[in-house]
């Protein structure tokens, strides 16, 4: 390496590791200064009416498939036209071992966050914030009552894959624990077991009294960049006082003080590049249905956002080569994630002044 700003200490490559998946990546601080003259996407403008006539979400259309949406006021929940998962399943049998299938049950909707077409979680006021925070707690509640695993997320923006513009979610709710929260459910049950203390409490006990990696802390609520983050700007948001292990479990004070952190985050994450800014998000907290009876002190509820872009509106990080082949890989270190993030301010760009 030839280069002579080089700080060993800061920049040499390194790899971390990941307690909650398992999972390493590798740092390489020192290539952030290689140039980029590779592939950018196109911004998508961002002026769109508080009412779409042929949006498929916005109140009193017809949907895809023929149903109409009610004239809502806040929220709306509807089942998804097009489900994953469907309330029965039969597994194809191959008669191989290697061709090994096993059934897949459940149910699919959407959310709908506001009425207002025009409207991302950044640019709504902390109530309406608390209202999408109590249609995810209430949903987790009905569903988790019958399926094992339910999962509430959001997919933001065209660069995600995201069908439609109007500010939505989805819940997926199936009968096993898929692959990812299996691994965050054996983990922290390993670690409850050896530690006698819940993982992710003594994480960010650990990241609060560093504080280097954290972007907005509430009364209750903590957003950071994990020491183990794989995309440019993820974060992890959590509770911090005390163990909760679903979303159901969140007192009043709790939902709120969520609603304004989720709002000071999202905010910096749109001013960022000064555009809505993508990513998937969704909350992982104790398995539920059957499962619902076992111990949940090593579960801490958690969302993870994991937004594709690195250098700006139109600069993805993509995910290829070494990472699709060997392990997941960054140059921007966590520690400069966060602290871009957190100098900047938290009112929305919209709004600012000229
Ligand atoms: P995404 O843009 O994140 O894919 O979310 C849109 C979801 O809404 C998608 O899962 C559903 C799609 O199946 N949908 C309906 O259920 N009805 C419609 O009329 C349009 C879209
Ligand atoms: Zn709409």
């Amino acid at each position: 390496m030839s280069d002579t700003n080089l700080d060993p200490a800061e920049d040499a490559p390194h790899r971390r590791f990941n307690p909650l998946t398992g999972d390493w990546v590798l740092v390489s601080p020192h290539r952030t200064r290689r140039p980029w003259q590779g592939k950018q996407e196109t911004k998508t403008p961002d002026n769109r009416p508080a009412f779409d006539p042929k949006c498929f979400l916005c109140p009193g259309n017809l949907r895809a498939e023929g149903e109409r949406n009610p004239a809502y006021h806040d929220t709306f929940v509807f089942p998804n036209d097009f489900a994953a998962l469907l309330p029965e399943s039969i597994a194809p049998d191959s008669g191989s071992e290697l061709l090994r299938a096993a059934p897949a049950s459940g149910e699919c909707r959407v959310i709908c966050f506001s009425p207002r077409h025009d409207l991302t979680l950044p640019e709504m006021d902390t109530d309406a914030i608390t209202r999408v925070v109590d249609v995810w707690a209430d949903q987790i509640r009905e569903l988790g009552a019958k399926w094992r695993w339910v999962q509430v997320f959001e997919n933001k923006g065209e660069i995600m894959g995201c069908s439609n513009p109007h500010g939505h979610g989805q819940v997926w709710a199936g009968d096993y624990l898929p692959t990812l929260p299996a691994r965050e459910d054996e983990r922290q049950r390993d670690y409850f077991a050896s530690h006698g203390a819940s993982l992710l409490l003594d994480y960010v006990a650990d990241e609060r009294r560093r504080g280097e990696r954290i972007v907005v802390e509430g009364e209750h609520w903590t957003a950071l960049v994990p020491y183990w983050a794989t995309w440019p700007f993820e974060m992890l948001l959590l509770p911090h006082r005390r163990a909760i292990p679903r979303l159901p479990d969140l007192a009043p004070s709790e939902r709120s003080d969520l609603a304004q952190t989720l709002r000071r985050l999202l905010i910096r994450y749109d001013n960022l590049f000064e555009t809505s800014f993508p990513y998937s998000m969704g909350w992982h907290g104790a398995p539920t249905g059957d499962l619902q009876e076992k111990d949940t002190a090593p579960w801490q509820l958690h969302a993870h956002f994991y937004p594709p872009l690195l250098r700006s509106a139109t600069v993805k990080k993509f995910m290829v080569g070494y990472e699709m082949m060997a392990e997941a890989q960054r140059d921007l270190t966590p520690e400069q994630a966060a602290d871009r993030l957190r100098a900047l301010p938290e009112t929305h760009y919209k709004e600012q002044a000229g």
